[in-house]
């Protein structure tokens, strides 16, 4: 089993020098305009400022332990994350097999990669993740004509989770395998060079940095390459205000709310959501129309 490797990865110490290294420069080399628009206007060519670890760990989503944003951060330490097998299969894998997850550590490298995080509630983060990228694992399953989608399937144990089951079965999420093999789509195993904790779905969590929040399914067990495009939780909750795509757009309001703009948690104020969250460049090619809500909710 080969060791992780730390020293390719930037620490959370380093992204805090570099975020005050960034911040002063700014401050002595420029004057910032007064007025102008309320909203600052993220820009996808601007250095990301990363959410500092204790609030991307203590306001969660994760509905097995709790619908309040503290719940999991509380509640999650009841999930015992090691041993973890992850289940590869489906009609459309080759290559079928159970992995114990220290075994995916010894087979693939853990990369490190800093990306917009943006929830469908009209919030946001920014978030180093390490993982590995989803298309290794399912090239190594070796899907063949049938791996049209990839089903995700999490954890969902009563004796663990206090709230299980709350959808009525495992909290379930799906892609296109086009969307999956996308180098964006990364299986996450850490934050700022740390495992995961229970309530950022350790041991093993979905990243789709392009998608609502919702897509990023946690704790995941078993990984389907089917024929079909899954049922997803959210999708089955309510089909009207939660789509397959679920791609980011700020043009494209959830029916209760504006998508315009959102949140930045640990910040003051909001900013400008942009389009498939700043990453246009890398997935646009993967979708139809713009005006084709279909993609968008
Ligand atoms: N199993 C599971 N995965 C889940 C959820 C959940 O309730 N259960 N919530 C989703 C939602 S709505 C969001 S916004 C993200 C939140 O991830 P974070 O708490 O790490 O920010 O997890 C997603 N994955
Ligand atoms: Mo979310």
């Amino acid at each position: 089993m080969k060791p992780i490797p730390h020293s390719m990865i930037t620490s959370e110490h380093n992204f805090r020098n570099r975020r005050h290294f960034i911040a002063s420069g700014i401050a002595a080399a420029i004057t910032l305009p007064l007025a102008g628009s309320l909203l600052a206007s993220a820009d996808a060519s601007e250095p990301l400022k990363p959410t500092p670890l204790e609030t991307i760990n203590s306001y969660n989503n994760y509905y097995e332990f709790g619908f309040e944003k503290s719940d999991p951060s509380e509640a999650a330490k009841t999930l015992i994350t090691s041993p973890w097998t992850v289940e590869i299969t489906g009609a459309g894998a080759d290559k079928k097999g159970a992995y114990d997850l220290a075994d995916i550590y010894g087979e693939y490298a853990i990369e490190s990669h800093v990306h917009r995080f943006r929830c469908v509630e009209a919030w946001s983060m920014v978030i180093p993740w390490n993982g590995i990228p989803l298309h290794k694992l399912i090239t190594a399953a070796q899907p063949n004509s049938r791996a049209k989608y990839v089903r995700f399937i999490t954890a969902n144990d009563k004796t663990q989770m206090p709230n299980a089951n709350w959808s009525g079965g495992p909290y379930t999420e799906g892609l296109t395998i086009e969307e999956a093999m996308n180098p964006l789509a990364l299986l996450a195993t850490g934050i700022y060079d740390k495992p995961l904790e229970q309530q950022t779905g350790a041991p093993i969590r979905l990243v789709l940095p392009w998608k609502y929040g919702f897509k990023s399914a946690k704790s995941i067990v078993r990984i389907e390459l089917v024929e079909q495009m899954p049922k997803t939780t959210w999708w089955q909750q309510n089909p009207r205000e939660y789509g397959f795509y679920a791609n980011v757009n700020p043009d494209h309001d959830h029916p209760r709310w504006s998508q315009g703009s959102e949140r930045v948690i640990g910040e003051y104020g909001r900013q400008r959501t942009q389009l498939y969250n700043g990453y246009a460049n890398e997935v646009a090619h993967l979708y139809g129309a713009l005006s084709d809500r279909r993609y968008f909710y």
